[in-house]
């Protein structure tokens, strides 16, 4: 993939993520469906942390996961949006760094394959997107509905932000 076009993908699967977070009553910001699973403002701190640390990764081919860092329980909804821009801001400025050569490079990684880095992003995007589905069944759970739960939508926004 072209660091170009995978940037505008990054940018509105991120578009879509927020507003999926943003269906998220504030008092249900702690809720989870079962004991042992995240809560929702956990997922929502896991989706942000991941998105800088698989960056890393991706540009600087180093990966450092702090466990409890990526799944703190951060106070708000209000705060976990904020902290969810700033991870992603990190993120585009890191591959803003990397020149189209760069992109296409494939990187040793430290669990033993070797991959491009744009499939190494690749795969930053489809851990978000998943987690973000855990999200949809957590609002579904909750009686919430909301555009941002029906992939059509997501496809009708990027259109409207022009990068379909
Ligand atoms: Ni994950």
């Amino acid at each position: 993939m072209r660091l170009d076009r995978f940037m505008a993908y990054f940018e509105k699967n991120h578009r879509v993520t927020v507003e999926t977070c943003r269906l998220l009553p504030p008092e249900h910001w702690q809720w989870k469906p079962t004991a042992s699973i995240y809560t929702a403002g956990q997922l929502l701190c896991h989706i942000a942390y991941s998105q800088r640390a698989m960056t890393e990764w991706a540009t600087h081919a180093n990966f450092e996961w702090r466990f409890k860092e990526a799944t703190r329980a951060i106070d708000s909804l209000e705060k976990g949006l904020i902290y969810l821009d700033e991870c992603h801001a990190q993120a585009v400025e890191l591959y803003g760094t990397l020149s189209e050569a760069q992109f296409q490079e494939t990187l040793k990684t430290p669990f033993g394959f070797e991959a491009a880095r744009w499939q190494l992003a690749e795969g930053m995007i489809d851990h978000e997107t998943h987690h973000r589905g855990q999200l949809h069944t957590y609002l579904r759970l909750l009686g919430i509905e909301g555009k941002a739960l029906a992939p059509i939508f997501h496809h009708v926004c990027f259109l409207k932000v022009g990068i379909a």
